[in-house]
């Protein structure tokens, strides 16, 4: 009968997975933008949603924000709602890409007005942090350009270079700057932080305290995204995860939906890679936008993937893999890997939640509880996420 290890059973009885705020809210593609009932109206509500997430899971530590789209008035008095309801606040997420002015970029923009509103704007992000007691100021720039020729692309490297060091030298002793990457989108022709090693290059010019942030949404497809993990973990440079899921372009779907088998390989990674030890700076967040999904069970059933994909890494025969690679057994090795791959963890880690007081099934729990027709009721107005039509 397969158990979990006792080392195994603490890595999932310590495992926090961050939400996005933006996940509550309405959102959509470049088509339109669906309504629904029972949506957040202000940062103190998505709050709630996603506390609520973490009461029938156990698998949340913090819900990250996105500034201005979330307007904390008052951080002070959101830190302790979230604290009161067992979150913490996490990732702030910069937004130099809604503006008119960054229509030809922002930190990489060729214009020094355009560069010094947005390392202003990042300032803004960092005294924010400051007040809700977030660690992480995650940056995501939607500079780029269209057409061969339209700006001067290492031009533009250099300036992003000097743009990253002044934000850098602003961030506390106990904070962190995040650069993610993107392949394209909205750039069509060169974008200014296209790949990791664009990221890498950059925030290892900043110092120990700058690292990468892996969105698994933003690669090409046939990108072997395990082998990033594996690398970046290797130089001590992944600062987070975006997790979410994709078939075309960046979908933002539910994590673990399009490809539960990419999800494990990276999940290997992690464990191979020390990102699951007591001491791991490496902060795992969801990345989604629900277009027309259920917001909350969409996230309840993101983190129990990252979570059943964890359990089934954990189960992974170590040894018996490295002695098969050593050996040069080809299958071998790979019948190994596929044997946890395969592995039904569900009703083991309904067990585990049971032992943990939690309910054994998270879904049917929320489905039951009556959080859904009640915000449903009393919240009319909600807000847009951000992101749509
Ligand atoms: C845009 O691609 C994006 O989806 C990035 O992944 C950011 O993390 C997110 O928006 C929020 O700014
Ligand atoms: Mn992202
Ligand atoms: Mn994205």
């Amino acid at each position: 009968m397969t158990t979990f290890s006792p080392a195994a059973r603490s890595v999932l009885e310590r495992q926090r997975i961050e939400l996005p705020s933006w996940a509550f809210g309405n959102s959509g593609t470049r088509f339109r933008v669906f309504g629904q009932p029972g949506i957040p109206r202000d940062p103190f509500e998505k709050v709630a949603d996603a506390a609520e997430v973490g009461r029938l899971t156990g698998l949340v530590g913090a819900v990250a924000l996105h500034y201005p789209w979330d307007r904390v008035e008052d951080p002070a008095t959101l830190r302790s709602f979230a604290l009161e309801h067992g979150v913490a606040l996490g990732t702030v997420n910069s937004n130099t890409f809604q503006d008119d002015e960054y229509m030809l970029g922002s930190l990489a923009s060729t214009d020094a007005a355009v560069r010094r509103r947005a390392i202003d704007h990042h300032f803004a992000c960092i005294d924010l942090m400051h007040a809700t007691g977030s660690r992480d100021l995650k940056i995501w720039l939607a500079d780029g350009t269209n057409y061969p020729g339209q700006s001067d692309m290492r031009e533009r490297q250099d300036h992003l270079a000097a743009s990253l060091a002044e934000i850098y030298s602003r961030i506390g002793e106990e904070q962190r700057l995040v650069l993610e990457y993107k392949f394209f989108e909205p750039a069509f022709y060169h974008t200014d932080v296209p790949d990791w090693g664009t990221s890498y290059a950059q925030v290892s010019a900043l110092g120990d305290r700058a690292l990468v942030c892996l969105d698994t949404g933003h690669h090409a497809p046939g990108t072997n995204i395990e082998f990033i993990v594996m690398q970046l973990l290797r130089l001590g440079k992944l600062g987070s995860f975006d997790f979410n899921s994709r078939f075309y372009a960046d979908d933002d779907l539910i994590v673990g939906a399009a490809d539960p088998f990419q999800l494990f390989r990276i999940l290997v990674e992690c464990l191979r890679g020390g990102a699951f030890e007591e001491d791991s700076q490496v902060a795992f967040m969801l990345d989604q936008c629900h277009n027309i999904e259920r917001k909350i069970p969409a996230q309840i059933r993101s983190v129990l993937n990252v979570q059943e994909m964890t359990a089934r890494a954990l189960l992974l025969d170590r040894s018996a893999l490295t002695a098969a690679q050593h050996e040069g057994d080809v299958l071998g090795a790979n019948a190994i890997l596929m044997d946890a791959f395969y592995t039904d963890v569900r009703p083991l880690l309904a067990d585990l939640r049971a032992a943990r007081g939690l309910p054994s099934d998270p879904m049917v729990a929320f489905a039951t509880s009556g959080y859904q027709e009640r915000v449903d009721r009393e919240r009319v107005g909600g807000q847009q996420s951000g992101w749509g039509a």
